[in-house]
């Protein structure tokens, strides 16, 4: 009968877009793709048995049939793209496993030296200050008292940048730019990188140096040894003594080495002192009064000690280094013992 088979594939349509709707993953679509659509399924079934119905009943049957297969076709392609691209399973998770530890560094000596250096300052009430790298002459040399003809302003010394520019030679002129901005007091340690047109087995084009400058009313040689004192108890042990010699710097007067008794030998004379029991540690003196000048300051009322001293030389009498080249090398075997 041609109701039957009408019905037949009206009921099979609606079981197909039942069972369509119903797949939740792309395993069971595809089984309803088999179930109604593959070659023996139940639509394809129905198709091929057409054939037994009687001749004029066929072209009905044949295009119901069809439009069924056609709309559960649609279904099930509608409803696999809905399921979004397929994707790989992940592989399983061990949450016992080991992490990996990611490689962390640490502050190279140098740069814990300078800090040692400026927190015994600090505590002895000294600020710390910085300032610009690239300078000009005038605050890298003129406003520290340097003849025009000094040889430190030559080519074959300082390293010139351009446009009337510097690299400066020490952190002096930071200095200068503090006291031209504010007070006297001033109480400072300046650390930063300074350059020199250097390059050898002892001198490197930058090191790292820390000034100090203290700028107040009645300040006196006696401060100046007073604080480079405790600096030294400090910094190396409590006991460590020191000695000032005369020496000269166009911006201190009178000027002063100092050096403190030998670390390895403690003064009795050694290899490392050479047999004097001394060891030289940095540059000072008490503010030559020409630079007050060029700051608006009046030596009248102020008076004032600096000094200077090399970081890496620190370095390496506080750590017994052979050579200050170790610390610009940058060999993890060496940064690493600290
Ligand atoms: C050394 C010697 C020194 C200073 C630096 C200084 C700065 C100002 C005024 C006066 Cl603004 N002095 N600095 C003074 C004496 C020595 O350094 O051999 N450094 C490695």
């Amino acid at each position: 009968m041609m109701s039957d088979v009408l019905e037949d594939i009206e009921r099979t349509r609606q079981e197909a877009l039942r069972a369509i709707g119903a797949a939740a993953d792309a395993e069971a679509l595809e089984r309803t793709r088999i179930d109604f659509l593959g070659s023996k399924g139940r639509l394809t079934e129905l198709t091929r048995s057409l054939g037994s119905l009687p001749r004029e009943e066929r072209p009905a049957a044949g295009q119901a049939a069809n439009r069924a297969k056609e709309e559960v076709a649609r279904a099930h392609k509608a409803a696999l793209e809905a399921l979004g691209p397929a994707r790989p399973e992940a592989p399983e998770l061990d949450v016992s496993l080991p992490g990996r530890r990611p490689a962390m560094g640490h502050r190279h000596l140098i740069s814990r030296t300078a800090h040692e250096i400026c927190q015994i300052f600090a505590k002895l009430g000294l600020s710390v200050v910085e300032g610009p790298e690239v300078e000009t002459d005038y605050y890298n040399f003129e406003a520290l008292n340097f003849p025009r003809d000094h040889p430190s302003r030559d080519m074959q010394e300082t390293l010139f940048v351009g446009d009337g520019l510097l690299l400066r030679t020490h952190t002096s002129p930071v200095q200068i730019r503090t006291m031209e901005k504010s007070g006297p007091p001033v109480w400072i340690v300046v650390p930063g990188k300074t350059y020199r047109r250097d390059d050898d087995i002892t001198h490197s084009p930058m090191f790292n140096q820390i000034e100090g400058l203290v700028v107040d009313k009645g300040i006196t040689m006696a401060d100046l040894k007073g604080v480079l004192t405790a600096f030294a108890s400090s910094f190396f042990s409590a006991d460590t003594r020191i000695r000032l010699r005369p020496s000269f710097f166009p911006f201190t007067e009178p000027s002063a080495e100092v050096d403190i008794a030998c670390v390895l030998c403690g003064g009795r004379g050694c290899r490392l002192c050479k047999g004097s029991g001394w060891l030289e540690l940095l540059g000072s003196g008490m503010v030559d009064p020409a630079l007050y000048g060029f700051v608006g300051y009046d030596p009248g009322e102020v008076s004032g000690f600096a000094f200077g001293l090399g970081v890496d030389r620190a370095a390496m009498l506080k750590y017994g280094l052979s050579s200050i080249r170790h610390l610009y090398e940058g060999d993890l075997r060496f940064s690493r013992q600290f």
